[in-house]
């Protein structure tokens, strides 16, 4: 790692009031959670994402998604926080009020580690929904679902789908409006884990470095947004953000 990045970024933190975490699927890695992107490891070379991450592939073959959903719940529950996690939750713990924790993830690994309002930006793997918006009133609800892969409605045969943010889908109600305001208003935002390829939330780093906001990157390999980064420190985030975090 360049010693004068981390020193810069050190030092910036320090000083920073307001400060984003933004974090992508590296920040969860070292935890034995897949990343997409990467070259060998990632899933997007062992799977295609138009066939399992779009409602158009979970409506053209329901269990096979919901199966390969299943698998990577089970990993996601098996998971714990990594190094990288806990460094993250102490730092906010001991600055009360200035630290937002923006995720890309759909595991829970921020919240384990005790950062429980971190904003997800593309749903949450382990929460059900329904496919199709419920007609009934009152509307159903998922968790009561009959069985079946994926489970259905009893009442309407609507399906029950995993609670994540797909290709083409709108995030959630107020997530990319509240991960906006606090990239608008950081004075550093640290990135981390994500290579920086999917959008709308690509964008937060723009907006934060249009803003005025330090910005240091935290990643082992080049990303797309490393222009936009004052500091790049190249390493794995169970390494570097102890080192970077602990001092701060
Ligand atoms: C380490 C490490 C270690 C490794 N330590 N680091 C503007 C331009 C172009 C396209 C678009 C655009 N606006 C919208 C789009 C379309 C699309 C998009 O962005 N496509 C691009 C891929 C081209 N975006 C959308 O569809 C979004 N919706 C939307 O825009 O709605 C509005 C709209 C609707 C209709 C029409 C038009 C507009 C929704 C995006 C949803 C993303 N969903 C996924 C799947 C979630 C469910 C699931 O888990 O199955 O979210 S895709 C996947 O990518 C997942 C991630 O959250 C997301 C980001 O990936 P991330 O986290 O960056 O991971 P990787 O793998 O890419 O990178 C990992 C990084 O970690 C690497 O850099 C490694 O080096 C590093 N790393 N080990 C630290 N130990």
């Amino acid at each position: 790692m360049d010693d004068a990045a981390l020193a810069a970024a050190r030092q910036r933190l320090q000083g920073a009031g307001a400060v984003c975490v933004f974090t992508g699927a590296g920040m969860s890695a070292e935890s034995g959670i897949p990343t997409f992107r990467d070259a060998l490891t990632g899933l997007w070379s062992r799977f295609d994402p138009a066939a399992l991450a779009s409602e158009e592939g979970f409506r053209a073959d329901p269990q096979l998604v919901w199966d390969w959903y299943a698998e990577r719940r089970a990993g996601v529950r098996r998971a714990q926080p990594n190094a990288g996690h806990l460094a993250i939750a102490a730092f906010a713990r001991a600055r009360p009020g200035r630290v937002t924790v923006v995720t890309q993830n759909v595991d829970d690994l921020h919240q384990r580690a005790g950062c429980t309002d971190a904003i997800r930006l593309h749903g949450d793997i382990l929460q059900d929904r329904w496919l199709d918006a419920c007609a009934q009133r009152p509307a159903c609800d998922p968790a009561q679902a009959d069985a079946g892969r994926p489970p259905r409605c009893g009442r309407c045969g609507n399906r029950v789908r995993p609670g994540v943010v797909w290709f083409g889908e709108l995030l959630p109600p107020g997530a990319m409006e509240a991960a906006e305001a606090a990239a608008r208003q950081c004075e550093l935002m640290l990135v981390v884990g994500t290579s920086g390829a999917v959008w709308p939330a690509a964008g937060l780093v723009h907006t934060a470095r249009r803003a005025g906001a330090f910005v240091a990157i935290v990643n082992p390999h080049p990303s797309e947004i490393d222009d936009q980064a004052h500091a790049v420190l190249r390493g794995p985030a169970a390494r570097v953000l102890p080192e970077l975090l602990h001092h701060s």
